[in-house]
């Protein structure tokens, strides 16, 4: 076995490189390699050259879904019947996300973000720029898929808004109607990696059963009574036959940013390039006079809510930071402080 047997399931050079030499010339060195396919508490299971494999977490890595994601490369040695993990591969991305206040690696060593929203009222523009910007802090490719047109009957209306976002890869599909998903087969490249985002209920999971022939449990339209709902509640890692790997997670409430200021200027580079055109230099682009953004604003060049969106952006990206930075800034006190005391005590003794 070679280590082509490990590409099929993502794995690639900046992985191979990580290897010493003297892993690389151990024998057995390849079979302790694994792809993170589900976290749970204190054990993840992985998929190898062997196949797939459960493998305990010592104390070093806890809690573990701070330190992993699905779709990370580790190495495990061998452990009666499971595997110990022993590092950690550096991944070419981990998308984080805040959650409960606190950073949250949702997945890593992702290609392509699957952007999923509906043509219902779940349907939001600025939830878009947001999940866009994830995307593009990340330097992952953003495709933005519209499902359900099958039971909509105010389509353009979708369509313009999506229009609006000047995103590159925008699809309109349905699961009922055949031939709407072949668009997709574009993104599915052998060893490539697709993680499906996007609010409760847009049709992730049904989607991927569509396109991969899976059996993922959805939810069951029984609008009268909530038992029969199915929502996806684990991030789930699984290869596909054509050598793709597709990243299911369960529906967010809120996509709260974390660190993403070049990816929220990717999205909203037409603002920032015309900020630069302002008369002033720390135009507050509110009031004064040649402010090219309120002037794009009254052309509708831009839209005032598009420009809104940015503000509260940043604005969170800001306090975001002064948060990150106020605990920074504790955890050095009491570093001092506890180094101040304990040098204090050794002059006694
Ligand atoms: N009419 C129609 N219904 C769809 C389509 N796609 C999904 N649905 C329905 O939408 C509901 C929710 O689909 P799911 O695939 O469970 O949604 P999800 O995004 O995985 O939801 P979570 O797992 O909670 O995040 C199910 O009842 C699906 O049958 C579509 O293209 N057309
Ligand atoms: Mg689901
Ligand atoms: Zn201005």
């Amino acid at each position: 076995m070679t280590y082509s047997s490990l590409q099929k399931f993502g794995w690639s050079n900046v992985f191979f490189q990580q290897l010493s030499f003297d892993e690389i010339c151990t024998e057995g060195t390849l079979e302790q390699i694994f792809r993170i396919t589900a976290i749970h508490r204190n054990r993840v299971e992985a998929m190898g050259a062997n196949g797939e494999s459960s493998i305990i977490c010592g104390a070093e890595f806890q809690p573990l879904s701070q330190h992993l994601a699905v779709g990370d490369w580790v190495m495990a040695e061998a452990a009666h019947e499971h595997h110990r993990l022993v590092r950690i591969f550096e991944p070419k991305n981990r998308v984080r996300r805040i959650s409960n206040g606190l950073p949250q690696v949702i997945a890593a060593n992702l290609d392509y973000l699957w952007i999923v929203t509906s043509a219902n009222e779940e349907f939001n523009v600025k939830r878009l720029e947001r999940y866009l910007a994830l995307a593009h802090e990340f330097d992952i490719t953003p495709v933005v898929i519209l499902t359900k047109t099958d039971i909509c009957d105010d389509l353009e209306h979708y369509l313009g808004q999506l229009d609006s976002l000047g995103a590159d890869n925008v699809h309109a599909l349905s699961v009922n109607t055949p031939g709407s998903l072949d668009a997709l087969s574009a993104y599915m490249s052998e060893g490539s990696t697709i993680a499906l985002m996007g609010s409760s209920g847009v049709g992730k999971s049904t989607l991927i059963n569509a396109m991969f022939h899976t059996d993922l449990a959805t939810q069951a339209i029984r609008e009268d009574d909530a038992h029969g709902r199915h929502t996806t509640t684990h991030r789930e890692l699984f290869f596909c036959d054509n050598g793709v790997a597709i990243i299911d997670t369960p529906g967010m409430r809120e996509l709260q940013l974390y660190d993403a200021e070049q990816g929220l200027e990717r999205v909203f580079h037409s603002i920032v390039e015309l900020s630069q055109q302002c008369r002033y230099n720390n135009c507050t682009h509110a009031e004064e006079p040649g402010c090219a953004i309120q002037a794009a604003i009254a052309s509708e060049t831009i839209t005032q809510a598009h420009f809104d969106n940015y503000l509260k952006l940043l604005k969170e990206e800001a306090s975001q930071k002064r948060r990150a930075e106020g605990a920074h800034a504790v955890k050095h006190y009491y570093r001092d402080y506890f180094k101040k005391v304990y040098s204090g005590r050794k002059d006694q003794w």
